[in-house]
């Protein structure tokens, strides 16, 4: 017999991008997908629009203010420490039993992530006094909380026809041509794209925002076509990265998106002030080449630094360039099997709340 379903509060601060709802309303719609309940606590729900303009079955987006007055279910889950309002915390900790409460964090490949997640926040003060709050860190690893992966995932991929798809979206490659799509931030070296391009007939696609800003200010060379795309909704974007022969992807969601795509793909890390990025970017490719067996070759290396802004010489970002792509194209797709074998995120959080609400 099944758990009975659950009810969630995911609680959503929207700090810049798109990686915070993005993230929270993909966690939802799994969550709801699974029979559980969610109330999507929201302070900007302008990107769901364009996002979820359909919605999801058993996900309600609420705004933030709301909370302030609303009942804690059976789960609260904040994204990124966003801190629920404090008289939402306070009815949280008078609520008998008390609500399952978790902090689901950013994603990073670094040890640490192994050895936060799960730790437990015990609220010695303040309106949740008494509670105790664990934090679940996403990650690649079996010991982390793993990566959101819808149930239906593979079957809609085994489903998926490209052609039509493309056609659908008015996008008609030329025979031979390699397909590329562009999601980045502004600070990206768009030259260095049109390098590793140059020589090779390809068509890049340009998410609105920053890539079409940079494509316009900067053209790309003889044989290179661009095509300018709308905001796709979050099950449409998963297509786009199904249909293309390499992803240029940003920040948290879009890159693990392009993992499950199993393509050939490169990662801009949200990039942090203190340049802690650069960290998160080593521990990821040596994740990656131990998983897959594959060293990035040097060109592709120096690319992937340069992208991400943490060259250290110019000689380096020089020598960027993209591999042979049958061998990259090879590797991507072991990392996705790899990722295939661990268990995902919703399934793990549900796992882990149930066991502590069966817990004396
Ligand atoms: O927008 P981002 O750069 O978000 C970032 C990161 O999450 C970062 O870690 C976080 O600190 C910062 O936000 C606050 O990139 P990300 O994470 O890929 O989020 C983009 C979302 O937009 C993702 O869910 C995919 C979705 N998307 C669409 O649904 N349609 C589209 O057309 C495009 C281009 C994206």
């Amino acid at each position: 017999m099944s758990p009975p379903p659950l009810r969630f509060d995911l609680f959503c601060h929207v700090v810049d991008n798109y990686g915070d709802v993005g993230v929270c309303w993909r966690l939802a719609a799994d969550l709801g997908a699974r029979g559980h309940e969610v109330r999507l606590w929201i302070d900007d729900a302008t990107a769901l629009g364009w996002m979820a303009p359909d919605g999801a079955p058993g996900v309600a987006v609420h705004a933030w203010a709301d909370a302030e007055r609303a009942g804690p279910a059976d789960v609260v889950v904040e994204a990124f420490g966003c801190d629920p309002p404090a008289a939402f915390v306070e009815r949280m900790a008078a609520r008998v039993p008390a609500p399952r409460w978790i902090n689901l964090e950013y994603l990073s490949a670094e040890d640490w992530a192994e050895h936060c997640h799960g730790l437990p926040s015990p609220q010695l003060a303040g309106p949740g006094k008494g509670l105790v709050k664990r934090f679940f860190y996403p990650g690649f690893t079996p010991s982390t909380g793993g990566l959101l992966r819808e149930r239906d995932l593979l079957v809609r991929q085994a489903a998926f026809d490209r052609e039509a798809w493309l056609a659908a979206l008015g996008v008609s490659p030329r025979a031979g041509e390699r397909i590329v799509g562009l999601f980045c931030y502004p600070v990206a070296p768009l030259p260095l794209l049109w390098r590793a391009l140059a020589g090779t007939p390809s068509l890049v696609l340009l998410t609105p925002g920053a890539a079409q800003a940079l494509a316009a200010a900067d053209p790309p060379p003889a044989g290179v076509r661009t095509a300018a795309l709308p905001w796709l909704a979050q099950r449409d974007y998963d297509h786009l990265l199904w249909s293309c022969d390499v992803n240029l992807v940003r920040g948290e969601d879009s890159a693990v998106r392009a993992m499950w795509a199993g393509r050939p793909f490169v990662w801009q890390l949200y990039a942090q002030h203190d340049g802690v990025h650069a960290a998160k970017l080593a521990a990821f490719v040596a994740r990656f080449e131990a998983a897959t067996g594959w060293p990035l070759p040097a060109p592709l290396r120096a690319f992937w630094q340069a992208w991400n802004g943490v060259t250290a010489h110019d000689e380096a970002a020089r020598a960027a360039a993209w591999p042979d792509h049958g061998a990259w194209a090879l590797a991507c797709r072991a990392w996705r099997e790899h990722l295939l074998a661990q268990t995902d995120l919703a399934t793990q959080l549900l796992a882990d709340v149930g066991a502590r609400a069966a817990a004396p």
